[in-house]
């Protein structure tokens, strides 16, 4: 982008050196402006793991054979007997639906291991399951790996079977499962830390060593990338439901989530908005299921989220700057229910329909100053704007406009937004038929990039 007679607000509090000097240098990212603020900027890992869009979440364990959603922890083992268990048909159903990685809860409330931890006997070692010599996460990173999908693993920290659970020996039982899983199954992509704890008034009290917890990730992977409330490198979204706040900041101000679990009015904000001021890069992920419950449930085969409920969840998630990660439960055979890999399948090939249809014609938006035009093919109505922002140099862009030019030649507004991030998707229900889009960046917090705008129809 070059320098424009367009004025732009640089609304970063501290960014005062507005000057058509940095406008015109906006185009060399590498580039240090004096007296700009150093935004904060994402690892090529966070990058990358955005890039990905969506994630499949798997929760299987014991409460997939008692039909529960938090096991009680004096489950016996006995129950997990997965008769055609095949993590590849749970891999297979992701790729085939545009997801890019999966996360398996390796260890869910109730403390029962799916893989063969040496610390405890409440693992797949004391089932009848393959005679006690079955590893579901070693499958399970298996299937990800030959299918070419990221494998994250679930470990919780809340755990109401071990016995040391309440004491500080209980954080060294924990770290000696991470050290298990992140030693014996290669790269992971993602660490999910679930903040969940229910143990009531009168339930035991752990306090968790985060600091060590994490320290310990970054150790022994250095690659991985640690998820909870409180990041450190990717952070809860608040609810879910799948949707993040609009906006969304990938930045957030680490003083307002300290640790997991810490709750109020400031944290909910924080985690569904993140922060233009924060001082670190922790993107948001949206989790949400496919199904009522995290696990499979018989009796909710037919309540399954439609298609329109997931579109409308990607809209939010994806479509705000977020990564989505949409659970789907195997059954107590081992499997993706049908109905489950039918709706997956539906639910990429609506995605498909409503992304297929590029409007633009070829070639580049042309850029003078903050104002980026782009012509379509023909004039057509427009759906879908796609925006994304070079985030590898950072969240500029806090204000724009989207206007088309109608077949009368007048300018009309289609959208008003505040952030882009990777991603912003807006959507237009009745537009007019335009010719031309015209893409305004009215503010930023550093001198703003030029962005992509791709225009859909259909
Ligand atoms: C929550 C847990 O209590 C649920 O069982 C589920 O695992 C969800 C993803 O996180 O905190």
């Amino acid at each position: 982008m070059d320098s424009g007679d367009f004025p732009i607000a640089l609304d970063r509090r501290r960014f005062l050196a507005a000057s058509a000097a940095a406008l015109a240098a906006a185009a060399l990212p590498q580039r240090s402006f004096a007296g700009a603020p150093a935004l904060p900027l994402p690892s090529p890992q966070q990058l990358a793991w955005q890039r990905d869009q969506r994630a499949m979440f798997v929760h299987f364990g014991i409460n997939t054979f008692t039909n529960r959603e938090w096991g009680t922890g004096a489950e016996s083992p006995a129950l997990f007997h997965p008769a055609a268990l095949d993590p590849h048909q749970w891999a297979q159903a992701a790729r085939a639906s545009g997801f890019r990685a999966m996360i398996l809860t390796a260890k869910h409330h109730d403390g029962f291991c799916l893989w063969p931890s040496r610390l405890t006997t409440h693992s797949v070692a004391a089932s009848p399951w393959r005679q006690g010599k079955g590893d579901v996460v070693r499958e399970f990173v298996h299937a990800c790996r030959q299918a070419g999908l990221g494998a994250g693993l679930y470990l919780s920290p809340w755990d109401r079977h071990e016995p040391s659970y309440g004491s500080p020996r209980y954080n060294d039982f924990y770290c000696g499962q991470l050290t298990e899983l992140l030693t014996h199954y290669g790269p992971l992509q993602e660490v999910w830390f679930d903040g969940a704890n229910g143990e009531g008034p009168k339930g035991k009290k752990q306090v968790y060593d985060w600091p060590r917890y994490w320290a310990l990730v970054r150790r022994l992977q250095p690659q991985a990338l640690m998820f909870s409330d409180a990041g450190p490198d990717l952070r809860w979204i608040g609810n879910e439901r799948g949707l993040a706040g609009d906006p969304d900041w990938s930045a957030v101000d680490p003083a307002v989530v300290p640790f997991p679990g810490a709750s109020g009015p400031a944290v909910t904000a924080m985690l569904q908005h993140g922060d233009p001021q924060g001082s670190v890069w922790r993107p948001g992920e949206a989790d949400v299921s496919l199904r009522p419950g995290w696990f499979y449930h018989p009796a909710e085969d037919a309540r399954l989220k439609t298609v329109e409920e997931l579109v409308e969840i990607y809209f939010g998630s994806v479509g705000r700057n977020a990564k989505l990660l949409l659970n789907v439960p195997p059954t107590p055979e081992g499997l993706l229910h049908h109905a489950d890999v039918d709706r997956l399948a539906e639910f990429q090939a609506r995605l498909q329909y409503l992304f297929d249809q590029n409007l633009a014609a070829a070639g580049k938006m042309t850029w003078r100053g903050p104002m980026g035009e782009l012509d379509l093919a023909s004039p057509a109505p427009v759906t879908i704007a796609a925006l994304t922002e070079a985030v590898e140099h950072g969240q500029r862009v806090s204000a724009y406009r989207l206007e088309g030019q109608t077949l009368a030649g007048a300018w009309v507004e289609l959208s008003r937004g505040t952030t882009i991030g990777m991603c912003k998707l807006d959507r237009f229900a009745n537009a007019p038929p335009v010719r031309r889009l015209r893409l305004t960046l009215e503010a930023a917090l550093a001198p703003p990039l030029p962005v992509r705008l791709a225009v859909y129809g259909t």
